[in-house]
């Protein structure tokens, strides 16, 4: 593997997910493949799972590892080309990469959408940049259109707790005050869409998310419906998508609570375990009650980050 940005770049996922069961019976396995190698997280957006799982991740297979906070005592990056730097940027990210790859052999970029312009956040303009300037292996630790290292966690969760052959998976839009990208939903579609489950996605109208990643998902735009039966619901928030309305892209069309995700909503389904990526804000998305149950995976699928990390960057450092 030469980069890691989406469920493609895992190939058969049956084997991934042996690979996760293998490093999970013994994450430290493969840890002289990393020896004398440095991985290089670069974050331009906060992270508390990512930045920890990936660390230890990176030290489960015997690496150093640098954490870069670009907004914390780096210097100001400019991104776009062309521009006149009179203003508060001191950098250009077309030198701030190949220097950056110059100390490391793995580079991790957490860069979210911006909202500023649909195209460029769809163009993933930011970590393309990091690909195609920095010669050396890189990998998203969510970027603006997608989250993967995340998705495969989801996966491995699922596989871990599923009660039948084929589940019922469904991922529904929940309320939340703030734009939150479309990343974590992207990439979850984009894995289960690949699964080997029966998936499907509830929201209202108006988010709609980007075709290439709900390919032929079921959408559902009544909730209960999209809840009967399922033995898995994966809550997240993310603003317009601006697929039906591209003026929209990046608003909050609405915060309506009767999406929220409570034992009401539970009781429709099939004893579903209940997801959600965290951080989560409580009463909004999921009720304290739904959360806190025995159903509740939030833990179990946020450890499983360091299993997922530990297959990419296992692969990674490997190059197959
Ligand atoms: C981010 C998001 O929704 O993409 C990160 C989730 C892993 N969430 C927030 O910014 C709250
Ligand atoms: N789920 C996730 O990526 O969490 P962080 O934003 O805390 O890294």
């Amino acid at each position: 593997m030469k980069t890691y940005t989406n469920v493609f770049d895992l190939g058969d996922l049956k084997t991934a997910l042996a690979e996760a069961a293998e490093i999970k019976k013994d994450r430290y396995k493969y840890e002289g493949l990393g020896r004398h190698k440095t991985c290089l997280l670069i974050f331009f957006n906060n992270s508390l799972r990512t930045r920890l799982s990936t660390q230890k991740a990176a030290r489960n297979l015997g690496m150093d590892v640098i954490v870069l906070d670009v907004n914390q005592g780096a210097w100001k990056l400019e991104t776009e080309r062309g521009v006149v730097m009179d203003g508060d940027k001191s950098e250009h990210l077309l030198e701030a990469i190949p220097v950056m790859a110059s100390y490391c052999d793995v580079i991790g970029v957490r860069s979210f959408a911006r909202f500023e312009s649909r195209e460029d956040d769809y163009t993933e303009k930011i970590l393309n940049q990091f690909i195609r300037y920095s010669g050396k292996p890189v990998f998203s630790m969510e970027a603006a259109t997608g989250h993967p290292l995340q998705a495969f966690a989801d996966l491995i969760t699922i596989e871990e707790y599923k009660r039948t052959e084929r589940p019922k998976v469904v991922l529904t839009w929940a309320p939340h005050p703030r734009a939150l990208p479309q990343a974590v939903p992207n990439s979850f579609a984009d894995f289960m869409n690949e699964a080997d489950v029966d998936f499907v996605i509830t929201h209202p109208h108006g988010y709609e998310l980007d075709p290439k990643f709900v390919r032929g998902a079921r959408v559902e735009y009544d909730q209960q419906k999209a809840f009967e039966g399922a033995e898995f619901i994966y809550a997240k928030n993310w603003a317009c998508p601006g697929v039906t309305c591209p003026e929209d892209y990046g608003k909050v069309l609405s915060k309506d609570r009767s999406w929220t995700v409570d034992t009401e909503h539970m009781s429709w389904t099939d004893n579903a375990f209940f997801m959600h990526c965290l951080p989560v804000r409580r009463n909004m998305i999921v009720t304290d009650d739904v959360i806190e149950a025995p159903t509740s995976l939030v833990i179990p699928e946020a450890a499983n980050r360091e299993i997922s990390a530990t297959v990419v960057l296992k692969r990674l450092l490997q190059g197959n």
